[in-house]
């Protein structure tokens, strides 16, 4: 069902320090910066890798206030993995895949992602504390 790891999301506080950060430290590029305002987020894409499956990524992700998504898991749980976002060929045939096996969706259709993927999130309760996202990223 999957074809890569996509990319893994990054909760922070500060998305220019952290940038500055995997960059320095990692020598990682930034490939794309985007507030998503439906998401509640300020985020950066920083390329990792490119496999046989796709190009991977990590998702830096600062909140764009507290009571987002993002704002209240850095509340709780402060900096550190958000969620996992696995790369698939057609987001809306994996959702009904996976809901068909009692996953709950926490989107009931595909939403705006990052560098016009179409995105969608499964609970984390339902696996095993994960939040999960699934990706179809944009033809090319
Ligand atoms: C919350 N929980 C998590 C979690 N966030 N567990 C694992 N990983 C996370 N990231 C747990 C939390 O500890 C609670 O467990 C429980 O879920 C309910 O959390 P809550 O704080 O009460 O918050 P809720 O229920 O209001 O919201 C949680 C969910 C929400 C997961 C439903 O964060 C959501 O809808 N996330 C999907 C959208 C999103 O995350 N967007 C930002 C990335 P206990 O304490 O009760 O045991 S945007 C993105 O990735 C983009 C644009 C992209 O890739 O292109
Ligand atoms: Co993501």
């Amino acid at each position: 069902m999957f074809l890569r790891i996509d990319h893994v999301g990054i909760a922070c506080h500060n998305l220019e320090e952290k940038i500055e950060f995997y960059e320095s430290t990692f020598g990682l590029v930034v490939v794309s910066r985007e507030v998503n305002e439906a998401q509640g987020v300020r985020e950066a894409m920083l390329h990792v890798a490119d496999g046989e499956g796709g190009t991977s990524y990590v998702q830096l992700l600062e909140p764009l206030s507290p009571e987002t998504a993002v704002g209240k898991f850095l509340a709780k749980r402060g900096e550190g993995v958000h969620h996992i976002g696995y790369g698939v060929a057609d987001v809306s045939k994996a959702m009904a895949e996976i809901a068909a096996k009692g996953v709950r969706l926490i989107d009931e259709r595909p939403r705006h992602g990052s560098m016009g993927a179409s995105i969608a999130f499964l609970h984390p309760k339902d696996v095993g504390g994960v939040l999960t996202e699934l990706v179809e990223a944009p033809r090319a």
